[in-house]
């Protein structure tokens, strides 16, 4: 990223969200938040096993988008992804088992980290390689509009939501799916969650054109750039890509910009980064941003911002002793869950 980075106000703060909807976002973002804290606390203390990426200072895009859709909508998300699937509604002890290789973990102890699933919340995972969530969320979308076409369904067409990182956008998947999302007019919201970095590769040296939303115009879809530390402002162009997408005027491309508080993963010492761009981007923490707004509205009080947290510490405390006293898979289930049952 370059240093001197002017990050566009695009939208402007959406004035008509209800009080209490507001909080609703403030305590989703704040749970994400918590969740990898604690997450980080219990990866040092040996409680998880391979790689956990955290997504401290991304929260407002999580929270704008999903919690701007139904649940029938579907998320289909990235190895960055304990944050998405709590904000889809994956119980925090859910996912907090799963990290645990815990039986009762939303993929049963058997995924971990990078591999976050839950059909019952349509939460398509979770992959670890990078760029392989695209098509999948491609897929979705497509059963989604023959479901509508040719099934004849009654119900509204269901919204697939994929996210990826700027580094990913350089990946072939991504064309192809762009392509095939708009041919086929699919109800899909690509979701470029743009933290300036790939591992150590600045954006800036990895993309002949860094302005990834600007891509979208080649295949005849709307790229759009917004404020990714404000979740009013995700929001906003969240719900005018659902409109879209589900009265069957096809996909929008959303590329959010925004910073990642940590290494990339809790085994990255986290060097590359200058101290100068940590700071600038800190300093418009989300979280902190809609805490401000919501007193300087007068929209609730500072006691009801911290019921809302000790009501949240409590959840991820509950989680992780959830996740102790939950069992290890059993070993005569090794071939458990490797295909469907009947
Ligand atoms: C197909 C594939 N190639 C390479 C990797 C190694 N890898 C892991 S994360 C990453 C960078 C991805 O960066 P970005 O898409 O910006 O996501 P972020 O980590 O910033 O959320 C790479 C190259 C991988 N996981 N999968
Ligand atoms: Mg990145």
């Amino acid at each position: 990223m370059n240093e001197d980075i002017t990050l566009p106000v695009v939208y402007k703060q959406d004035n008509n969200i209800k009080p209490e909807e507001l909080l609703s976002l403030y305590e989703d973002m704040l749970l994400g938040r918590s969740f990898e804290d604690m997450c980080a606390q219990m990866y040092y203390r040996g409680k998880m096993f391979g790689f956990v990426h955290l997504y401290n200072g991304q929260e407002a895009v999580s929270t704008g988008v999903i919690k701007a859709l139904t649940e029938n909508d579907y998320v289909c998300s990235t190895y960055r992804d304990h944050v998405h699937a709590l904000s889809k509604g994956v119980t925090a002890r859910e996912v907090m088992a799963e990290l645990f290789g815990k039986e009762t973990g939303c993929s049963k102890g058997r995924g971990g980290s990078m591999h976050i699933f839950s059909a019952k919340h349509n939460f398509l995972g979770g992959f670890a390689f990078i760029g392989e969530g695209i098509p999948i969320a491609i897929g979705a979308a497509f059963q989604s509009i023959y479901t509508k076409q040719v099934l004849k369904s009654r119900e509204k067409i269901a919204v697939t939501t994929c996210f990826f990182g700027d580094g990913t956008s350089n990946n072939g998947q991504f064309f192809e799916c762009l392509n095939m999302a708009v041919l086929w007019k699919l109800p899909v919201i690509f979701i470029v969650e743009n933290n300036q970095w790939a591992i150590g590769m600045a954006h800036h040296r990895s993309a002949s054109t860094p302005e990834i939303h600007k891509k979208a115009e080649v295949f005849g879809l709307p790229g759009i750039e917004v404020d990714g530390m404000d979740v009013l402002a995700i929001r906003k162009v969240t719900i005018q890509a659902i409109e879209r997408a589900r009265s069957g005027e096809g996909p929008t491309l959303i590329e959010a910009l925004t910073y990642r508080f940590r290494g990339h993963s809790l085994a990255d010492p986290d060097e590359l980064r200058s101290r100068d761009e940590k700071e600038a981007w800190i300093a418009r923490d989300p979280i902190k941003r809609l805490y401000n707004y919501i007193i300087d509205q007068r929209i609730a009080s500072v006691q009801d911002l911290a019921e809302i947290e000790s009501n949240v510490k409590l959840q991820i405390e509950d989680a992780v002793e959830f996740a102790i006293n939950s069992p290890e898979p059993s070993i005569t289930d090794l071939h458990k869950y490797l295909f469907a049952d009947d």
